[in-house]
């Protein structure tokens, strides 16, 4: 027996990745607006106007002045505006992921098209949109499986109420779940509350202006309390639904056996098990307790946090695996390598992708079975994807075979997983299944697709979509339950 007859096969996407028409539809703005195109060697930029007037540019990981607002330059390409316009092409992309026989589709819901400032609201042919999505997705018995909020905030919360490190921000996330909870309930079952809560991205991610340890830290906090809150709503609005929470999974080895490299690999896993710590078992761990009291950092609770987030667990833990990285005591004598998230030390056994990612089909098994032994809740591999540069041929096919190669061995590791470890794995979408923007670089010469979408770093293209060679590998994976993967 391999995977499940009911296995979720599909892909995955982020609005502000894929969607474009920014300003459509009455659609507010969104951090991510404001941010522009990067490359592997040169990072994405925030643009922001202080409170003096002054146009500036800050990267993601540095902090915007207190006061300043996000800006949008008209000279300046902002690969959000249009992406790879879902928005205007979603029949067609829907009739190709059903071609390819998708029994699920990941997509996030723009907060800014719902709640045009993220507040109280509602934008009524933003939700209009979504119930077109849905329908066309149902008639095509795909399943809609919805992360609620992807990498961004509306503008206006960030700017007027620095973003998640306000408590108030919580009730305005709660009246757009509930708006989204009620309005879709017969259609989608499938939720999961915010993308990778592990990389909290100061400004555009979470909207904060400082993103010093407290800062982030009681912004995580709200997120926690949101999400338990979200969780419970839920089920009282459906009691079906099938709520998860989402976290990047990078997992960490030691560089050698030395005691000291061990307990390295293991902090640097514990770092992101906090997330899913809080949101499945309920509780802050006891280790990021000592870190608080050591660092002086204070987390403001109201009474009945602790209780709230006790009680709203969730059902399932989605989480995206591209790539293994290798912990050190030692961090200044070694190579460091790409990643775009953080500097990672040179794994000799595996091979990486262009932009630095190491690939470690044996990971994805690792990362498996570590998760479910230690929550013993459903796994839903929610991204996994190979960024890569492709070429057009002469006769107009696009031969990825890199990328087959990629998944192939990928899917082979998930089958072992669940046939020789029994993990209860529920489902599997690849990551932009059909080209999008690069949320690390703003690329759109870092594809994942299996649909190619003419476009490019500047904005230029027709949009046109065309099918990659991979485009009927994954068909005939689908069509198999994942057993047969020749290439
Ligand atoms: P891009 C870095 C490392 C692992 C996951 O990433 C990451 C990132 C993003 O910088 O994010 C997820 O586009 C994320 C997606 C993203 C995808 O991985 O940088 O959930 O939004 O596009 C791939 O190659």
């Amino acid at each position: 027996m391999g995977f499940k007859t009911d296995f979720l096969w599909g892909g995955a996407t982020a609005a502000n990745q894929y969607e474009g028409g920014y300003l459509s539809g009455g659609k507010g703005l969104s951090t991510l607006d404001a941010i522009t195109g990067g490359s592997h060697e040169s990072p994405r930029m925030i643009t922001y106007k202080t409170k003096e007037g002054k146009i500036e540019r800050v990267t993601r990981e540095q902090a915007l002045p207190e006061g300043a607002v996000g800006y949008i330059d008209e000279d300046t390409y902002y690969p959000s505006h249009v992406a790879t316009d879902f928005y205007h092409h979603y029949k067609e992309d829907i009739a190709l992921f059903a071609e390819m026989g998708f029994k699920c589709f990941r997509m996030s819901i723009s907060w800014a098209r719902i709640c045009p400032k993220g507040t109280m609201e509602i934008n009524e042919e933003g939700l209009d949109f979504y119930d077109r999505v849905f329908d066309e997705l149902i008639a095509h018995n795909i399943e809609p499986v919805v992360t609620i909020n992807h990498f961004d905030i509306p503008m206006y919360l960030a700017d007027e109420h620095d973003g998640w490190s306000d408590r108030q921000t919580i009730d305005n996330f709660i009246f757009f779940c509930e708006t989204i909870f009620k309005r879709y309930k017969d259609k989608v079952k499938y939720w999961m509350t915010f993308n990778e809560i592990n990389f909290l991205r100061s400004w555009t991610q979470i909207g904060i202006h400082n993103n010093d340890t407290q800062t982030k830290y009681q912004a995580a906090h709200h997120l926690f309390v949101a999400s338990a809150k979200a969780v419970l709503l839920g089920k009282k609005i459906n009691p079906d639904f099938q709520i998860g929470m989402m976290v990047a999974y990078i997992p960490s080895y030691p560089l050698s056996c030395r005691p000291e490299d061990v307990l390295a690999a293991l902090q640097f896993n514990r770092e992101q098990e906090f997330y899913i710590d809080v949101q499945v078992k309920g509780y802050y761990p006891a280790h990021k307790v000592k870190q608080f009291e050591r660092e002086g950092v204070v987390i403001k609770k109201e009474a009945g946090d602790d209780e709230l987030i006790a009680k709203g667990t969730v059902d399932y833990i989605g989480f995206s695996y591209y790539m293994s990285t290798v912990s050190t005591a030692n961090p200044d004598k070694v190579k460091y390598v790409g990643g775009n998230q953080m500097p990672a030390v040179k794994n000799p056994y595996l091979e990486e992708s262009e932009w630095g990612w190491g690939v470690d089909p044996t990971g994805l098994r690792i990362a498996l079975s570590s998760l479910y032994d230690r929550y013993n809740v459903p796994l839903f591999i929610v991204e996994n994807g190979f960024g890569a540069v492709d070429t057009i041929e002469a006769d107009g096919s696009i031969q990825d075979d890199y990328r087959i190669d990629y998944f192939q061995k990928h899917v082979a590791a998930m089958h072992d997983a669940v046939t020789l470890d029994g993990v209860d794995l529920i489902g599997y979408t690849t990551w932009g299944c059909i080209d999008l923007v690069s949320a690390g670089t703003g690329e759109m010469k870092k594809r994942y697709g299996f649909i190619y979408v003419d476009m490019d770093d500047k904005g230029n293209g027709t949009l046109k979509r065309t099918k990659k060679k991979s485009f009927d590998w994954y068909k005939q994976v689908i069509a198999s339950n994942g057993e047969e993967l020749a290439n």
